[in-house]
């Protein structure tokens, strides 16, 4: 189903990308080379290029944006000031005279400026650094026994934008530190928008949302020096954590590799929290929200992320920006986990509304109800990712939230933030949060406010303007109006307490340690000791070793020699839970789309095959990418990155083709390994990325002269460096090996 409908979403955008590409003129003359002067000649604003065309965001009247005078935006040929007067220089102050000074009444250099200093907004409190992508959501129709949102029937399209963030770090913080990772998802569908805000973690760290503003604190930066920055190694983290033991769970999950994705595209997604869902029967049950990536899970190891924080701050953004201008367009499919809306909210002895647990999926397996495509880029940052505005109070009919006491702060909390972040009460008239249905919500002016009422009766119950707007289903018809499902509230006495169902907070921590593969195990453990390693606080290790003591013995032991101490005894009775084999991200093969393929080549060397090796990988929906010793062009090819601008971490795998290159004068090889072969001249750069890319399991193929360049680096007869005879041949095998995104045996060894 899954592959059907990613196929008819990607087909339908081809046809659309066809559509908008300019037909070639038999016959025209070749378009003259772009001069490298300033353009004097008036021309119309450029359009969006082909690959920048969002879908349709329609205004909250239906109007396509584009028609809406409203939000149109810089069409004008000529400069304009704010207010559409022409101007004809933008370039000097007003002065009296040359030389003199500037004079108060340029209202142009002080709209200009006073402009520029307001253009920042608060980022946000948390999430602050994002990247987000227009989409397409397809119902399968499968998840109508339980919930019956239209959005969810079968064949029907919902347009999406989605955001994908770190938690801690400010917007100017790189992409690819060890953090949670927020996957916030708004459909606007047409009952209203729905936003499902997730996170690629499945628990949280808190059992109640008045502990947020302790958690974020201690997460954050240390309010003195304000460092570190976008990163839970240190201090005032472990401090908390090690204290507050229901925080285990989900930093255990941090310290795994999932706290390190390799890309938005690789990443899983969950609502969180369990949600009640009605079906047209009005029967109701329990959900669990999960988005499954087609890509499968995949992770950076820790030196990669280390090194992609200096080399590429921007990697995770610019790799579902890159995705998806190629064509490989990230997909994910949405699954629910049912379960019987009891009175207790209980599942085989798991606490539904306790936030810090999950449901393995052995228990409750993950139902496909849907597939999201994501098919375009923002055509502005600031507009569309900064300015969308999610909240998990926004719902549609069939779908309500619990009474986790999680949710329940959470839906205080998001209105509450967009008023300090975007200004006001309007910001769902900013057209990424516009709803594609029609509103009529008698809210009235407030900042920013957009919209040109008509009427002198925004109340209700009114005759002036005839009683509008009715509410709906005064005529019995509930078909698309939202009501909460009817839930009985436990009955009780006021207190600040929880239940005592909330108290474990380790028997499922020890299962996600035991569900690890050995591999997964010591990056949690080196994780671990890296991050406990960097705080100051001897307590705070101690503390935080005895929560690993109540977790595993082996896990506790192995940091506890990493950083010096004795390993404390365990002061509860560990359990022996089931393991979920599907927590772990080793053993499946997944499909290669969008994977970068590095391919070294020598213009003096023998390039045979390399272009039908660059054709072959970029026809597998992969990215080649060749890297030679200059830019411009090699073998009649274009060189896309020079050995002066690649590095190792960017690919997923590196082919070795033709001759080593020798080094430059410049820059001294490094010395032959013993008993290698003419390897010295091989250009250092070039054995440094193929050193690299072994140290982190990825493939590595080389044909004809190109095993040199193994040789100079020892990377030679181990799993995983595929050799041969011609490059289709290396390919191959080596398209084979990287559908397991590493090779995980050479971890081990
Ligand atoms: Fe959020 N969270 N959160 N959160 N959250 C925000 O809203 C909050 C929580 C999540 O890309 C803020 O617009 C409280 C869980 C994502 O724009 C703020 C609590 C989960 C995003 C806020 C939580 C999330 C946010 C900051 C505890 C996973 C980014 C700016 C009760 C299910 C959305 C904003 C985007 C953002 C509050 C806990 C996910 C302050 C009080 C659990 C993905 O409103």
């Amino acid at each position: 189903l899954a592959k059907d409908t990613f196929e008819k979403v990607v087909g339908r955008i081809a046809e659309k990308a066809a559509e908008l590409a300019e037909p070639p003129v038999p016959g025209a003359p070749a378009p003259e080379p772009p001069s490298l002067e300033e353009p004097t000649e008036p021309r119309a604003p450029l359009p969006p290029r082909p690959d920048q065309v969002a879908p349709a965001v329609r205004t909250a009247t239906g109007n396509d944006v584009d028609a809406e005078p409203t939000v149109r935006a810089q069409r004008e040929t000529y400069l304009t000031t704010s207010t559409g007067v022409r101007l004809r220089d933008t370039d000097h102050s007003l002065k009296a005279g040359e030389r003199g000074p500037t004079l108060l009444q340029d209202h142009h250099l002080r709209e200009k400026i006073t402009h520029f200093d307001h253009e920042r907004i608060p980022e946000r409190v948390v999430h602050a650094r994002g990247a987000g992508a227009h989409g397409v959501f397809v119902g399968y129709g499968t998840a109508d026994t339980v919930c019956k949102a239209a959005f969810l029937q079968e064949g029907v399209e919902t347009p999406t934008f989605v955001r994908f963030s770190t938690v801690l770090g400010s917007r100017g913080s790189a992409d690819t530190v060890r953090d949670t990772r927020g996957f916030a998802t708004k459909f606007y569908t047409d009952e209203g928008n729905f936003d499902l805000v997730g996170n690629n973690i499945p628990v949280f760290f808190i059992q109640d949302g008045i502990k947020f503003p302790d958690v974020v604190h201690a997460g954050k930066p240390h309010p003195d020096r304000e460092i570190p920055q976008a990163q839970s190694a240190h201090d005032t983290f472990w401090d908390f954590v090690s204290l507050h033991t229901e925080a285990q769970h989900h930093t255990m999950w941090n310290m795994s590799d999932r706290g390190i994705p390799r890309s938005y595209r690789t990443m899983e997604g969950f609502g969180v929290h369990t949600f009640r869902v009605q079906n047209a029967e009005g029967e109701t049950a329990l959900v669990k929200f999960h988005w499954k990536p087609r890509l499968g899970v995949h992770s950076l190891t820790w030196e990669e992320a280390q090194l992609l924080g200096g080399l590429d701050p921007d990697f995770h953004r610019r790799d579902l920006y890159d995705a998806i201008e190629a064509g490989a367009y990230p997909a994910y499919e949405l699954g629910l986990q049912v379960f019987p809306d009891n009175a207790e909210q209980v599942f085989e002895g798991i606490d539904l509304l306790d936030p810090t647990k999950m449901v393995p999926e052995e228990m409750a397996p993950v139902q496909p109800v849907g597939l999201m495509v994501l098919t375009a880029n923002p055509t502005n940052f600031f507009a569309e990712t900064e300015q969308v505005a999610f909240h998990v109070g926004h719902l549609v009919p069939g779908i309500d939230a619990t009474d986790d006491p999680l949710v329940q702060a959470r839906l205080f909390s998001y209105v509450d933030t967009q008023l300090s972040r975007l200004g006001g009460p309007n910001f769902n008239q900013i057209p990424v949060n516009r709803p594609h249905t029609e509103t009529n919500d008698m809210l009235r002016d407030g900042f920013h406010q957009h919209a040109v009422h008509t009427g002198v009766a925004p109340y209700k119950p009114n005759s002036l303007d005839g009683g509008c707007p009715f509410h709906a289903g005064a005529d019995g018809d509930l078909a698309g109006v939202f009501e909460h499902l009817p839930a009985k509230v436990a009955e009780g006495t006021k207190v600040r307490a929880q239940p005592a169902s909330f108290d474990d907070h380790y028997s499922q921590v020890r299962q996600f340690w035991l569900s690890m593969s050995p591999v997964e195990q010591e990056h949690i453990i080196r994780a671990y000791t890296f991050e406990l390693g960097k705080c100051y606080e001897q307590t705070i290790k101690e503390r935080q070793l005895q929560c690993l003591a109540n977790i595993d013995a082996r896990l506790c032991s192995e940091v506890a020699t990493g950083l010096g101490l004795p390993a404390p005894e365990p002061t509860i009775a560990l359990q022996e839970p089931e393991p979920s084999p599907a927590l772990s991200q080793v053993g499946e093969a997944w499909p290669p789309d969008g994977r970068m393929v590095g391919i070294v080549v020598d213009p003096d060397g023998d390039l045979t095959g390399v272009e039908e090796v660059r054709l072959a990988v970029f026809g597998a929906g992969m990215v080649p990418l060749l890297i030679g010793p200059h830019g411009g062009t090699i073998g009649g090819m274009a060189v896309q990155r020079t050995f002066a601008t690649a590095r190792s971490v960017e690919f997923d795998a590196v082919l070795l083709a033709g001759a080593p290159v020798p080094a430059p004068d410049a820059l001294p090889a490094r010395d032959a390994k013993a008993g290698a072969a003419d390897t010295a001249a091989v250009d250092p750069r070039v054995v440094l990325l193929v050193e690299e890319a072994y140290r982190h399991c990825k493939v590595i193929g080389a044909w004809g002269a190109g095993e040199t360049v193994l040789e100079a680096a020892g990377v030679t007869g181990t799993p995983g460096i595929v050799r041969g005879d011609g490059a289709a041949e290396v390919l191959e095998q080596v398209q084979e090996q990287m559908a397991y995104h590493r090779v995980w045996e050479r971890f081990a060894s």
